[in-house]
């Protein structure tokens, strides 16, 4: 099958062809139908996350399961599914408390399958998987808890982004910080993430959502996506600006959807007494932050999410349901569609602030 592999940090995807060995236990093969073109897959490109190399990337995607490897019970050939990128096993102390995001599973697999082997190979070389997806490829053997079943109405290439961008924002809203009704809320980023963490304000009935991005692109984007108020960090004072929307107040909770160290303290400095701050981004590796403590002491919150604190197997059925109802947007989330060969423009089209969220198409 053809899949895109990053041999090194820094250069380009080679698109090729590579062996997919059949699923072994508790495993399965789906055909991809397509993928999302995430900034979290462009961090690891660019180095700033570390992962075994070579690896093929890709972490938000659907397609329909084609075989099941022995002692497969949740999925049959034919079923619509949707990857979630944190298999959630069921049964760990964090599955059981209703913690699934954090499911012991996600630190087991390394760049590998559950077994520590890998199904990926150029020629006598192991190519490693992307938290047990690597959706940049025609086809992807997964374990068998990375899949939700999904109604099958619902279109495929469109709910590939319900793999990652949709509850990763989503959610940070409603199951991270449970935004009030009436809320004010800051969104510092306003990409394929952010703009779903501005919908999910919108679905927490926030009053005040306050889009904040560089590109003016971005922005017109998050009015689409019911931002109330836009601010451009690179022309005007954000502080200035939040202070006067929230009439002097600053907001109930702000979300930093960047994965910037400086964008967590200027999301810090929006939120009023007793806000609540959510860190959606994870900056590069090493990164340090400092903050003001005097400004925890007034019963602010800093908060980290993975995931959008979600349970994959209700919340991504749940998210695909309200977008059937027109009440969540996907088609509007994705501005271009590519093929697996222009993978590297679609990068470039991410890195340069062109697009809301791309898809790769198979
Ligand atoms: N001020 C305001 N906006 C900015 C600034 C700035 N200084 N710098 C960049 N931006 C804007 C960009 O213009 C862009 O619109 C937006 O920030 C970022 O959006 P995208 O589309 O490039 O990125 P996303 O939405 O695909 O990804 C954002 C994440 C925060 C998820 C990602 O960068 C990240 O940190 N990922 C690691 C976390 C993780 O692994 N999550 C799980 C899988 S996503
Ligand atoms: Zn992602």
């Amino acid at each position: 099958m053809k899949a895109a592999v990053l041999y090194e940090s820094f250069q380009p995807l080679v698109v090729e062809d590579l062996e997919l060995e059949a699923p072994h236990e508790h495993e399965v093969l789906v055909k991809l139908t397509a993928s999302g073109v995430c900034h979290s897959d462009l961090h690891y490109m660019k180095g700033d996350r570390e992962h075994p190399l070579p690896v093929v990337l890709g972490h938000e995607g659907a397609g329909i399961v084609e075989e099941i490897g022995p002692g497969v019970t949740y999925a049959q050939p034919g079923d619509h599914v949707v990857l979630s990128f944190v298999p959630t096993c069921g049964h760990c102390s964090y599955c059981v408390k209703g913690r699934q995001n954090l499911c012991e599973a996600r630190y087991q697999l390394r760049g590998k399958m559950l077994d520590g082997t890998t199904r990926l190979r150029k020629g006598s070389q192991d190519i490693h998987h992307f938290n047990g997806l690597s959706t940049f490829g025609e086809y992807a053997v997964v374990p068998e808890d990375s899949l939700v079943k999904i109604r099958e109405d619902a279109p495929l290439d469109r709910v590939a982004l319900i793999g990652c961008g949709v509850p990763t924002g989503v959610g940070a809203v409603i199951n991270t910080a449970k935004v009030k009704p009436g809320s004010s809320v800051v969104v510092i980023g306003a990409g394929g993430v952010g703009l779903n963490v501005i919908q999910g304000a919108v679905l927490a009935g926030a009053e005040a959502i306050i889009a904040v991005d560089i590109h003016g692109n971005k922005l017109e984007h998050a009015l689409q996506f019911g931002a109330t108020h836009l601010v451009n960090a690179a022309t005007e004072d954000l502080m200035e600006r939040v202070r006067d929307i929230t009439r002097g107040e600053m907001a109930d909770y702000a979300f930093e959807v960047i994965g910037s160290t400086d964008a967590i303290n200027q999301a810090l400095l929006t939120t009023k007494r007793g806000g609540t701050t959510v860190v959606v981004g994870v900056a590069p590796t090493g990164a340090e932050l400092t903050i003001d403590p005097d400004f925890l002491h007034l019963d602010r919150v800093l908060m980290g999410c993975t995931y959008g604190s979600c349970y994959p197997r209700a919340d991504m059925p749940m998210l695909i349901d309200l977008y059937m109802a027109r009440r969540l947007k996907l088609d509007e989330l994705i501005s271009a569609t590519f093929k697996l060969d222009q993978i590297n423009t679609a990068f470039e089209a991410l890195d340069q602030g062109e697009v809301a969220r791309s898809i790769i198409r198979y």
